[in-house]
């Protein structure tokens, strides 16, 4: 356990950062350069424990890995060379390894077993067992494969066609990655589009891939090229001191080179509908993703209605959502957001605790939360219920109150934002 107790910030937000890589990309990266053959070299890649899990996965498979800090060199032979994992793979507490992985691992010739810590263990894995098992997919797992651990034995795939029952990017990235070695077409329909990191980085490693609307279609017909990949910032990790700089006044904030993805973009609007102050300049594109500075600025927020198309584009992002909500005129209502339940803890629940033992005036609903702002923060212990989004919401609530807050145990906030304590401190540092 490590605790953290946290002063008051009585001043603004102020400075000049840049977060480290995307979470999602970085995983997608690795997890693609070990199956193209050649060198592959990755950049700002994030350095945190979930992706390093990927990392171990690929090296325990025989592919060459090597990391100076924010870079990355895989050296690979090809998918067709990956060995057999001698001992069990841990995925520690990292969903989008092991739904990623279990998609991919089901089509290649070999045994594995994995295995999470007690959190991963919790979340549900049926639902990508199940389409992947009509697949031709062999599992066994605790409580007939929901749960970790879970044993795949590699067996020739064939394609599917297959609507996505729920609003998820690693359900529809395990399928894509399955349909790599799947015989035929596999082909996958979102009624609400999620992030799309795996389809366009399919495009950028040279994949059979076609993008239709909500429909992906992949066959395994070509093998992936090795190319080289810059990783943007994570808009995820950005969205903790967007948020604060929004509401804090005296706040003036540039972060630089964040990841703009439109699938993951739904904080922005959200804050430009609360009525925050925010500029994007220097868009760039590479490999597919856009990136770009943003500048933003503290200004006076109203309440606002939450829901529909756009829960998937912030899903991430709902906890600090909720604790600028407390900081806006009026009721924020959020629906729709019934993922939230099953992610690291289940979020609905630890964002309702965490704000009102700061004194706020939230009620959980069976899909989302419902606040009633502005409220002054009061200080007192919270628990960060050992996920990283949750922790992190509770330091930038220090911003809005004039007594300490404690933090039961920061050491989750390693698996998205290793750094995030000591930028957090440099931008408040005239406090
Ligand atoms: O990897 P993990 O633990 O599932 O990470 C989380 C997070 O908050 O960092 C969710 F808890 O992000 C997911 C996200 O919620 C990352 C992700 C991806 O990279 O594909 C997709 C989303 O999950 P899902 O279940 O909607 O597919």
């Amino acid at each position: 356990m490590s605790e953290l107790k946290l002063t008051p910030k009585t001043s603004g937000i102020i400075g000049e950062i840049e977060v480290p890589g995307d979470k999602s990309i970085s995983h997608r990266a690795i997890i693609l350069g070990s199956l193209a053959k050649g060198k592959t070299k990755i950049r700002h890649f994030l350095n945190g424990e979930d992706c390093l899990r990927t990392v171990d996965a690929f090296r325990a498979m025989g592919v060459t890995i090597e990391q100076d800090g924010e870079t990355i060199i895989i050296n690979s032979e090809g998918a067709d060379a990956l060995e057999e994992p001698i001992i069990p793979l841990n995925f520690g507490n990292s969903g989008t390894t092991t739904r990623l992985m279990i998609g991919l691992l089901a089509g290649l010739p070999f045994f594995t077993t994995i295995f999470g810590d007690a959190s991963l263990s919790k979340r549900p894995m049926d639902r990508v067992v199940n389409p992947l098992v009509e697949m031709n997919a062999a599992f066994t797992g605790r409580e007939e494969g929901r749960l970790l651990p879970i044993a795949i034995e590699g067996q020739q795939l064939k394609g599917i066609d297959y609507i996505l029952p729920v609003k998820s990017a690693q359900v529809k990235s395990a399928i894509l990655l399955a349909g790599l070695f799947a015989e035929g077409k596999t082909k996958i329909t979102e009624k609400t589009k999620t992030r799309n990191h795996t389809e366009t980085m399919l495009g950028a490693f040279g994949a059979d891939i076609n993008v239709d609307g909500n429909t992906v279609s992949i066959s395994n017909k070509q093998p992936l090229s090795a190319t080289d990949f810059y990783v943007p910032g994570d808009i995820s990790s950005a969205a903790f001191f967007l948020a604060g700089a929004a509401a804090k006044s005296n706040s003036h904030l540039v972060l630089k080179n964040v990841g703009l993805n439109p699938t993951r973009t739904g904080i922005l609007d959200v804050l430009i509908e609360m009525g925050a102050n925010l500029t994007i300049h220097n868009e760039k594109k590479v490999g597919g993703e856009i990136f770009g500075d943003i500048t933003i600025q503290s200004g006076d927020l109203q309440a606002i209605e939450i829901s529909g198309d756009i829960i998937p584009r912030l899903i991430d992002e709902i906890p600090i959502i909720a604790l600028l909500a407390t900081q806006a005129s009026g009721k924020t209502i959020i629906r729709d957001a019934e993922e939230l339940r099953v992610k690291e803890t289940d979020r609905i629940a630890a964002v309702a605790d965490v704000l009102s033992t700061l004194g706020a005036n939230v009620t959980p609903t069976d899909d989302g939360l419902i606040i009633e702002g502005k409220t002054k923060l009061t200080g007192g212990k919270i628990k960060s219920y050992n996920d990283h989004r949750i922790a992190m919401m509770g330091a930038i609530a220090s911003v809005f109150s004039d007594e300490e807050i404690i933090i039961d145990d920061i050491s989750s906030v390693a698996i998205s934002y290793p750094n995030f304590f000591t930028d957090f401190e440099n931008i408040t540092a005239r406090n």
